[in-house]
Protein backbone atom coordinates (compact mmCIF):
# COMPACT_ATOMS: atom_id res chain seq x y z
CA UNK A 1 0.00 0.00 0.00
CA UNK A 2 2.63 2.18 0.87
CA UNK A 3 3.87 1.68 -2.93
CA UNK A 4 1.16 2.63 -4.28
CA UNK A 5 0.88 6.39 -6.16
CA UNK A 6 -1.25 9.29 -4.53
CA UNK A 7 -3.25 12.46 -5.32
CA UNK A 8 -3.15 15.36 -2.33
CA UNK A 9 -5.92 18.20 -3.60
CA UNK A 10 -6.41 21.01 -1.92
CA UNK A 11 -9.69 22.99 -2.16
CA UNK A 12 -10.60 26.62 -0.70
CA UNK A 13 -10.73 29.87 -1.61
CA UNK A 14 -8.27 32.21 -3.00
CA UNK A 15 -6.05 33.76 0.04
CA UNK A 16 -7.12 30.23 1.89
CA UNK A 17 -4.15 29.29 1.97
CA UNK A 18 -3.71 26.34 -0.25
CA UNK A 19 -0.40 27.07 -2.28
CA UNK A 20 1.04 27.58 0.74
CA UNK A 21 0.16 24.49 2.52
CA UNK A 22 0.74 22.89 -0.04
CA UNK A 23 4.15 24.25 -0.50
CA UNK A 24 4.97 23.26 3.26
CA UNK A 25 3.78 19.74 2.30
CA UNK A 26 5.63 18.71 -1.51
CA UNK A 27 8.98 19.70 1.04
CA UNK A 28 7.97 17.74 4.02
CA UNK A 29 7.27 14.48 1.60
CA UNK A 30 10.29 15.54 0.12
CA UNK A 31 12.66 15.44 2.99
CA UNK A 32 10.97 11.47 3.47
CA UNK A 33 12.53 10.54 -0.01
CA UNK A 34 10.92 7.78 -0.68
CA UNK A 35 8.96 9.37 -3.66
CA UNK A 36 8.71 11.69 -6.38
CA UNK A 37 6.52 14.72 -5.40
CA UNK A 38 4.95 16.95 -7.49
CA UNK A 39 3.35 20.38 -6.69
CA UNK A 40 1.26 21.33 -9.32
CA UNK A 41 0.76 25.15 -8.52
CA UNK A 42 -1.92 27.03 -9.60
CA UNK A 43 -0.21 29.93 -10.69
CA UNK A 44 2.16 27.76 -12.94
CA UNK A 45 -0.53 25.35 -13.60
CA UNK A 46 -2.50 28.76 -15.44
CA UNK A 47 0.14 29.70 -17.16
CA UNK A 48 1.62 26.43 -18.68
CA UNK A 49 -1.35 23.56 -18.80
CA UNK A 50 -4.58 25.70 -19.41
CA UNK A 51 -3.04 28.36 -20.65
CA UNK A 52 -5.93 30.48 -22.41
CA UNK A 53 -8.59 29.41 -19.96
CA UNK A 54 -10.51 32.02 -18.50
CA UNK A 55 -12.91 31.81 -15.09
CA UNK A 56 -16.39 30.79 -16.63
CA UNK A 57 -17.57 27.43 -15.22
CA UNK A 58 -16.64 25.52 -18.33
CA UNK A 59 -12.96 26.75 -17.93
CA UNK A 60 -12.90 26.32 -14.42
CA UNK A 61 -14.38 22.73 -15.01
CA UNK A 62 -11.76 21.96 -17.82
CA UNK A 63 -8.98 23.48 -15.85
CA UNK A 64 -10.08 21.53 -12.88
CA UNK A 65 -10.36 18.21 -14.88
CA UNK A 66 -6.63 18.88 -16.74
CA UNK A 67 -5.12 19.02 -13.19
CA UNK A 68 -6.59 15.83 -11.81
CA UNK A 69 -5.54 13.93 -15.03
CA UNK A 70 -1.86 14.88 -14.56
CA UNK A 71 -2.19 14.03 -11.21
CA UNK A 72 -3.61 11.01 -11.71
CA UNK A 73 -0.81 9.88 -14.48
CA UNK A 74 1.87 11.18 -11.86
CA UNK A 75 0.22 9.05 -9.32
CA UNK A 76 -0.56 5.72 -11.69
CA UNK A 77 4.24 6.02 -12.01
CA UNK A 78 3.36 5.33 -8.20
CA UNK A 79 4.45 9.77 -7.86
CA UNK A 80 2.80 12.10 -4.92
CA UNK A 81 0.57 14.69 -7.17
CA UNK A 82 -0.15 17.89 -4.59
CA UNK A 83 -2.81 19.89 -6.52
CA UNK A 84 -4.30 23.20 -5.27
CA UNK A 85 -7.00 24.83 -7.20
CA UNK A 86 -10.07 26.64 -6.20
CA UNK A 87 -12.00 23.60 -7.20
CA UNK A 88 -15.36 25.25 -6.92
CA UNK A 89 -17.23 22.95 -8.43
CA UNK A 90 -18.25 19.17 -6.59
CA UNK A 91 -18.51 17.35 -9.73
CA UNK A 92 -15.20 18.54 -10.96
CA UNK A 93 -13.27 17.33 -7.58
CA UNK A 94 -15.50 13.96 -7.75
CA UNK A 95 -14.18 13.80 -11.32
CA UNK A 96 -10.76 14.33 -10.25
CA UNK A 97 -10.91 11.61 -7.28
CA UNK A 98 -12.58 9.29 -10.31
CA UNK A 99 -9.27 9.60 -12.18
CA UNK A 100 -7.15 9.05 -9.07
CA UNK A 101 -8.62 5.90 -8.15
CA UNK A 102 -9.10 4.49 -11.50
CA UNK A 103 -5.21 4.69 -11.65
CA UNK A 104 -4.68 2.78 -8.69
CA UNK A 105 -4.15 5.27 -6.83
CA UNK A 106 -5.08 7.03 -2.84
CA UNK A 107 -6.69 10.55 -3.07
CA UNK A 108 -7.06 12.77 -0.60
CA UNK A 109 -9.33 15.72 -0.75
CA UNK A 110 -8.30 18.81 1.75
CA UNK A 111 -10.68 21.61 2.59
CA UNK A 112 -8.76 24.61 3.31
CA UNK A 113 -11.65 26.23 4.78
CA UNK A 114 -10.66 29.26 5.46
CA UNK A 115 -13.54 31.76 6.04
CA UNK A 116 -14.21 34.46 2.99
CA UNK A 117 -13.85 37.22 5.69
CA UNK A 118 -10.23 36.27 6.50
CA UNK A 119 -9.36 35.77 2.75
CA UNK A 120 -11.02 38.98 2.11
CA UNK A 121 -8.90 40.75 4.95
CA UNK A 122 -5.48 39.24 3.40
CA UNK A 123 -6.72 39.80 -0.01
CA UNK A 124 -2.97 39.75 -0.84
CA UNK A 125 -3.50 40.21 -4.54
CA UNK A 126 -5.93 42.74 -4.21
CA UNK A 127 -8.74 40.78 -6.48
CA UNK A 128 -11.67 41.23 -3.67
CA UNK A 129 -11.28 44.72 -3.57
CA UNK A 130 -11.56 44.87 -7.60
CA UNK A 131 -14.65 42.61 -6.79
CA UNK A 132 -16.24 44.32 -4.67
CA UNK A 133 -15.54 47.52 -6.72
CA UNK A 134 -17.22 45.74 -9.75
CA UNK A 135 -13.81 45.92 -11.36
CA UNK A 136 -14.17 42.05 -11.73
CA UNK A 137 -17.05 40.07 -11.93
CA UNK A 138 -17.23 36.30 -11.98
CA UNK A 139 -15.09 36.69 -8.12
CA UNK A 140 -15.07 32.78 -6.20
CA UNK A 141 -17.12 33.80 -2.95
CA UNK A 142 -17.99 37.39 -3.91
CA UNK A 143 -20.12 36.92 -7.29
CA UNK A 144 -19.58 33.14 -8.17
CA UNK A 145 -20.23 29.91 -6.61
CA UNK A 146 -18.13 27.94 -4.24
CA UNK A 147 -19.79 24.63 -3.55
CA UNK A 148 -18.51 23.82 0.04
CA UNK A 149 -17.17 20.43 -0.01
CA UNK A 150 -19.51 17.57 1.67
CA UNK A 151 -16.90 14.82 0.53
CA UNK A 152 -13.60 15.95 2.32
CA UNK A 153 -10.88 13.73 3.58
CA UNK A 154 -9.90 16.40 5.97
CA UNK A 155 -11.07 20.34 6.78
CA UNK A 156 -8.00 22.96 7.70
CA UNK A 157 -9.29 26.42 9.10
CA UNK A 158 -5.89 28.68 8.88
CA UNK A 159 -7.63 31.60 11.25
CA UNK A 160 -6.73 28.53 14.01
CA UNK A 161 -3.55 26.89 12.53
CA UNK A 162 -0.10 28.15 11.36
CA UNK A 163 0.70 26.81 8.41
CA UNK A 164 3.41 24.75 9.91
CA UNK A 165 0.36 23.12 12.26
CA UNK A 166 -1.67 22.79 8.97
CA UNK A 167 1.05 21.02 7.14
CA UNK A 168 1.19 18.66 10.12
CA UNK A 169 -2.56 18.09 10.24
CA UNK A 170 -2.23 16.50 6.59
CA UNK A 171 0.95 14.68 7.48
CA UNK A 172 -0.73 13.21 10.20
CA UNK A 173 -3.71 12.28 8.17
CA UNK A 174 -1.47 10.92 5.42
CA UNK A 175 0.17 8.65 8.44
CA UNK A 176 -2.67 7.33 10.59
CA UNK A 177 -4.23 6.69 6.75
CA UNK A 178 -0.80 4.75 6.18
CA UNK A 179 0.14 6.63 3.03
CA UNK A 180 3.07 7.90 4.56
C1 LIG B 1 -11.25 33.31 -8.54
C2 LIG B 1 -9.47 34.27 -9.63
C3 LIG B 1 -10.36 34.94 -10.47
C4 LIG B 1 -11.75 34.75 -10.29
C5 LIG B 1 -8.36 35.48 -11.06
N1 LIG B 1 -12.15 33.91 -9.32
O1 LIG B 1 -5.34 34.02 -5.12
P1 LIG B 1 -4.94 33.61 -6.48
O2 LIG B 1 -5.57 34.55 -7.57
O3 LIG B 1 -3.53 33.37 -6.78
O4 LIG B 1 -5.79 32.34 -6.82
C6 LIG B 1 -6.87 32.58 -7.68
C7 LIG B 1 -6.62 31.91 -9.00
C8 LIG B 1 -7.72 30.85 -9.19
O5 LIG B 1 -7.36 29.97 -10.21
P2 LIG B 1 -7.70 28.43 -10.10
O6 LIG B 1 -7.10 27.78 -11.30
O7 LIG B 1 -7.30 27.91 -8.78
O8 LIG B 1 -9.31 28.44 -10.16
S1 LIG B 1 -10.30 27.26 -10.59
O9 LIG B 1 -9.99 26.08 -9.78
O10 LIG B 1 -11.66 27.78 -10.31
O11 LIG B 1 -10.10 26.99 -12.02
C9 LIG B 1 -6.84 34.07 -8.00
C10 LIG B 1 -6.92 34.17 -9.51
O12 LIG B 1 -6.72 32.86 -10.03
N2 LIG B 1 -8.23 34.62 -10.02
N3 LIG B 1 -9.65 35.68 -11.37
N4 LIG B 1 -12.66 35.36 -11.06
N5 LIG B 1 -9.92 33.46 -8.66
Amino acid sequence: RRHRGLVVFFTGLSGSGKSTIARGLADALREQGERTVTLLDGDVVRRELSAGLGFSKADRDLNVRRIGWVAAELARHRGVAICCPIAPYAAARATAREMALAAGAGFLLVHVATPLEVCEQRDRKGLYARARAGLLTGMTGVDDPYEEPTEADLVIDTTELTVDEAVQAVMHQLTETGWV
